[in-house]
């Protein structure tokens, strides 16, 4: 058994150690800074400001270190500083920051996706289209989508997240703080309801009849013939970590295929290795037509894609899909350096690792603690879902009192869920297992100080 990561050597010393006044001066002088100049509508979950970030560790501008089991929402999967990616973007950054390959192409734009061609399920002929973020690729998959099929409707989920602009706010299914007030919202988007094993009414309930009930419904709601593309999260992020049932998946893809519906699947927040396989379709070896990927995809720097079927994506006629930015060279050279590190590391094995580590933990934790109602996640994408003691209630203040408490002890621990009650758990693939385990170790006296 490996206990750190393979040949991943850190820059920075791997240990929490947080002084009891955090915030401290200069964070608490920036906050005041901030608040005069930024707008409220963004906020931070840590009221610290950083200096700096390497493997699980991040540093604040006081002197603080951090345990990270965020990864700055599943981006950071080769940590963020991983020596290749710095070393990849200091080279393209000396050459030209940009060009705009709509006007003057370069190599690193081609180079990511064929990468992106060989990594995605299928060995189909491929294409793929760069652009800047998971949002941005969702939309230009469903503009493919209705361009190839002539058809307009799209179906999303419960407990769905795809993004903030108009069209993935239509797609995302939380209302606060997502889309209040923010609408009206693009039209044809129909909802369905998910496979969500531990809230099931029948928890019998197979993935293939999960699947049935949600076809049932866009046949008779809809039509099938009507359907442009479904898409899904394979597991799903913001809305709780959500594993669907065995089956469900499969048989959703089945039917698309068969009503030449585009299945579309949603990696930006699985993809890479983060489910210890490239993407988490690979589990249960469904072949999205299209999928979006963005996050991990390029150890920090803003990049996100979409690959699918070589007929969906060159139906769109020259100048239909682009934008400045998208596949900016820079970003193209980072994606390159962090697909290597993520081979060389071998993490899609780390994030098998991390999750060995971490489940029976959580296990643990489930039988000793009444309100663990659910454990789970794949890979280094892992939830614990917190309940009233003897039902399966939502508890979100509890679930807000155990993030601020394990930050209070130097973890930083992110929290998601329909009902704002799952604790999720994301570590750059690179963390060394002693700070995991010293961060689930805080996170158990969390859950027992304030259960
Ligand atoms: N699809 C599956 O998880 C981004 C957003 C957090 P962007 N998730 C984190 C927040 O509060 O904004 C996400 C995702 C899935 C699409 C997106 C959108 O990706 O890069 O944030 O646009």
């Amino acid at each position: 058994m490996t206990t750190t990561a393979n040949d991943i050597t850190y820059r920075l010393e791997q240990k929490r150690r947080v002084q009891a006044d955090f915030p401290g001066p200069k964070s608490i002088a920036l906050t005041e800074r901030r608040k005069a100049v930024v707008a409220a509508g963004v906020a931070s979950t840590v009221p610290v400001f950083v200096a700096d970030a390497d493997g699980g560790i991040i540093h604040d501008v006081d002197g603080n270190s951090f345990i990270d089991l965020g990864s700055g929402i599943a981006v950071t999967s080769v940590g963020a500083s991983d020596p290749a990616v710095v070393g990849a973007v200091k080279e393209a950054v000396e050459h030209f920051t940009h060009t705009c390959f709509m006007v003057t192409p370069y190599e690193g734009y081609v180079a990511v996706a064929e990468q992106l061609n060989r990594l995605t399920p299928g060995d189909h002929e491929k294409r793929t289209v760069l652009f800047n973020s998971g949002a941005e690729a969702v939309e230009n998959a469903v503009k493919v989508a209705r361009l190839a099929t002539g058809r307009d409707a799209v179906v999303a989920f419960d407990h769905a997240y795809h993004g903030r602009t108009n069209l993935t706010m239509a797609l995302t299914a939380k209302a606060m703080p997502y889309k209040t007030n923010f609408g009206p919202f693009a039209p044809e988007v129909y909802r369905m309801p998910m496979s969500y094993p531990y809230r099931e009414e029948n928890p019998a309930i197979t993935g293939a009849e999960a699947a049935k009930r949600a076809i049932t419904m866009i046949e008779k709601q809809i039509g099938g013939e009507q359907v442009a593309a479904i898409i899904i999260e394979p597991i799903q992020g913001e809305g709780g970590f959500i594993v669907p049932a065995e089956g469900f998946l499969p048989a959703l893809a089945a039917w698309a295929r068969d009503k030449g519906v585009v299945f579309i699947a949603d990696e930006v927040q699985s993809g890479f290795c983060r489910t210890g396989e490239w993407f988490a379709v690979n589990h249960e070896g469904v072949v999205p037509d299209i999928i979006t990927m963005a996050k991990g995809i390029a150890g920090g720097m803003p990049l996100s894609a979409i690959t699918g079927r070589a007929d969906l994506l060159d139906a769109v006629h020259p100048g239909g899909l682009g934008g400045t930015y998208g596949g900016n060279p820079v970003a193209c050279a980072a994606a390159l350096a962090s697909i290597g590190s993520m081979e060389q590391y071998g993490l899609n094995a780390r994030a098998k690792h991390i999750e060995e580590l971490a489940l029976g933990k959580l296990r643990e934790l489930a039988t000793d603690q009444p309100v663990v109602g659910d454990v789970r996640g794949r890979g280094a994408m892992l939830a614990i879902e917190l309940v009233q003691a003897g039902s399966k209630e939502p508890n979100p203040e509890l679930t807000k009192a155990v993030a601020a408490a394990c930050l209070k002890e130097g973890v930083i621990i992110l929290t998601c869920g329909t009902y704002g009650n799952v604790i999720r758990l994301l570590p750059p693939l690179v963390i060394s297992d002693e700070l995991l385990l010293d961060g689930l170790q805080v996170l158990a006296a969390a859950i027992k100080a304030n259960a």
